[in-house]
């Protein structure tokens, strides 16, 4: 009689079985609120949302590895996920995406561009890269104050590495030291533009030598790998080991946003070559196989995140508008607030 090969013990690098389902919650939690966007958009009631799908693993990973009430974000346009796994509400991103006055921004800002000043995350730019050296800005207060145990954790996409601004920041926080981890998530593409289109080098690591920090790759589809490396560079940023960029790998599955037509410049093919990358199944499998989770727990979890974006989609669309009075709040005041 054959013996059943035991399946290879989980790498979990210290996180235990109650924050991994944490993970596979938030993936599933952003992968549902990623849909609910593009279904809102079509459905004509919200008028723009872009797509994290593929994402989720570095979000989770990366999330995870955060500290909150000590770390500081600065997100870009693609980071649902990021934002929430930090502590921001499914109902922050709904507010966000039908603009209600609400929102923290008060409906004004764009769309997906979230900030929470309670919860360290800094404003989202629609400007690539120009988040980069304000993220190196924050990193250097800390660094004036003497302010070891925090760092700034700074996302992007791959396109953002061709920005001038990226490498100013990069340049900058490497002389400085400052305490700050670059996190590029590398989904192959920049709308249209693929990414051997626009850089002669095959990993975005290897900017981070020509400007003296050290760039470690890792399988973004891999929360777990993802997690462990980021914590490493948090950890070492935390105490005043320097910057770090990390490249995370994905592959972005829906089209740029909800305005983009992929179909006119990469194939159907493509998308599905690329499937088997696609990082909510894997960690769904891999939690299954390793006893982490039951079939029961999975479909309980994923009841659970509908039902909760469900309610929260239907509460916030019955929230009003801002007020044409309230024009000018929300934008200048409070601007001169120092982020403790
Ligand atoms: C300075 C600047 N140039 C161009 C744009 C238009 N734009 C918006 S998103 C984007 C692609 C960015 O790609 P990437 O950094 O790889 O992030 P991804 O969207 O793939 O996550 C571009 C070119 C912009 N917003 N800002
Ligand atoms: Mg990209």
């Amino acid at each position: 009689m054959s013996k059943a090969i035991p399946a290879p013990a989980l790498e979990r690098h210290g996180l235990s079985d109650e924050k991994l389902r944490w993970m596979l919650r938030n993936m599933q939690m952003q992968r549902t609120l990623d849909n609910r966007g593009f279904q809102l958009n079509r459905q004509g009631k919200i008028p723009f949302a872009t797509g994290s799908e593929g994402h989720e693993g570095i979000h989770a990973g990366a999330a995870a590895a955060f500290e909150r009430g000590k770390d500081i974000l600065v997100p870009y346009y693609r980071d649902i996920g990021l934002c929430v796994g930090v502590g921001m509400e499914p109902r922050d991103a709904l507010l966000s995406m039908f603009a209600r006055g609400a929102d923290v921004s008060g409906g004004r800002q764009f769309p997906n561009h979230y900030s929470h000043h309670r919860l360290g995350i800094l404003s989202v730019s629609s400007i690539i890269a120009a988040h980069c050296p304000h993220a190196v800005g924050a990193a250097y207060a800390m660094k004036l104050r003497n302010e070891t145990g925090r760092a700034v954790l700074c996302s992007f996409g791959d396109g953002a590495t061709s920005e001038g601004e990226w490498h100013e920041a990069i340049n900058f926080a490497a002389v400085q030291k400052v305490p700050i981890v670059f996190l590029c998530e590398n989904n192959e593409w920049a709308i249209s533009t693929p990414r051997t289109h626009q850089m002669a080098v095959e990993d975005i690591i290897s900017k981070a030598a020509g400007y003296g920090l050290p760039g470690v790759k890792v399988d973004g589809s891999d929360p777990i790998a993802t997690y462990a490396v980021v914590a490493e560079a948090l950890d070492r940023a935390r105490s005043g080991g320097g910057p770090t960029l990390v490249e995370a790998t994905c592959y972005r599955f829906l089209a740029h946003t909800t305005d983009d037509d992929d179909r006119t410049y990469r194939t159907r093919d493509e998308i599905e070559r690329h499937r088997h990358l696609d990082p909510v199944p894997r960690f769904e499998r891999l939690l299954l196989e390793a006893g982490v989770v039951t079939t029961d727990d999975l479909a309980a979890m994923k009841k659970d995140v509908l039902a909760e974006v469900n309610r929260v989609t239907d509460e916030t669309e019955a929230l009003p508008y801002p007020h044409a009075h309230e024009i000018y709040t929300k934008v200048y005041e409070g601007a001169y607030e120092p982020w403790l």
